[in-house]
């Protein structure tokens, strides 16, 4: 009989997301990779500070923190954090605890995974054709030949709470992209949002990295949009978005207040 904590450790490895841990007067912002059983600081929040970078809120982050995660099946089990790797960085050991309603209720919980499904975001097909077209605009004036963009995430969400939808969209050349150091001419990935301004809709392309020839040593990255929240409670949405690159992740924290995109935490570490 395999033991139930590898088991745990088993679905720990599936899928990265953006972690939301609250604590005190703090929220923390982490990542929990897809490679890896450990969590990763990536800043934090707290309203007499203002935005903290990594260094500034690794004080905050404490061994014994806990908070409930979601297996593949839907059920939710307890997992503590552990002590700092300070030598690789701020990285978190997570401990696998149990499963909900199988433990003492004992102590404080605090945050889940932060989800991308609530009523205040909506997930668009990827095959949506205008935006299909926009995207092939936007990448072939950027020495790319391409027939048509293959989109992965179209995300659509009002993020700073003026009643106009912003749209979020993720592009990659190949379905199972990877970070890689020598791809094939015309591999791409582009991160962008769409926006209305007073004086029109608006492209803001926050990301995009190519192959100019095949084989050279350009490493586009990955782009994923982990979360969708608002993590400073000023009534404004920001993103967690992260890009995976050959041996190195880096993720940042994204608000828009109606005229740009800034990012206003970020961190970046290799493997
Ligand atoms: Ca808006
Ligand atoms: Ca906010």
């Amino acid at each position: 009989m395999i033991p139930k904590i590898l088991i745990l450790l088993c679905i720990l490895s599936f899928n990265s997301f953006g972690q939301i841990i609250s604590h005190e007067n703090t929220t923390l912002i982490c990542y929990w990779p897809n490679y890896g059983r450990s969590l990763r600081l990536i800043g934090g929040y707290n309203p007499g500070v203002g935005w903290m970078d990594e260094d500034d809120s690794i004080d905050q982050y404490q061994k014994g923190l806990a908070f409930y995660k979601t297996d593949l099946h839907g059920s939710e089990y307890l997992v503590t954090t552990g002590d700092v790797d300070y030598e690789l960085g701020s990285w978190y050991a997570l401990i696998p605890e149990h499963y909900r309603g199988e433990e003492n209720t004992n102590g404080t919980y605090f945050s889940n995974r932060v989800p991308l499904n609530t009523s205040d975001i909506t997930i668009c097909s990827p095959l949506n054709e205008v935006y299909q077209n926009l995207m092939t605009q936007e990448i072939s004036s950027r020495d790319v030949e391409l027939d048509q963009a293959r989109l992965d995430q179209l995300i659509r969400v009002d993020l700073n709470g003026d009643g106009v939808d912003e749209m979020l969209i993720t592009s990659h050349s190949q379905e199972n992209f990877g970070g890689r150091i020598m791809g094939p001419t015309n591999d791409y990935s582009l991160f962008c949002v769409r926006y209305v301004t007073p004086s029109g809709v608006n492209t803001e392309i926050v990301g995009f990295q190519n192959c100019l020839r095949s084989g050279s040593l350009y490493e586009p990255a990955k782009f994923v949009i982990e979360s969708i929240l608002d993590i400073n409670g000023d009534g404004a949405m920001e993103f967690i978005l992260s890009a995976t690159g050959f041996e190195t992740t880096w993720v940042g924290v994204y608000s828009f207040n109606g005229e740009e995109i800034e990012c206003v935490v970020s961190s970046m570490w290799g493997v």
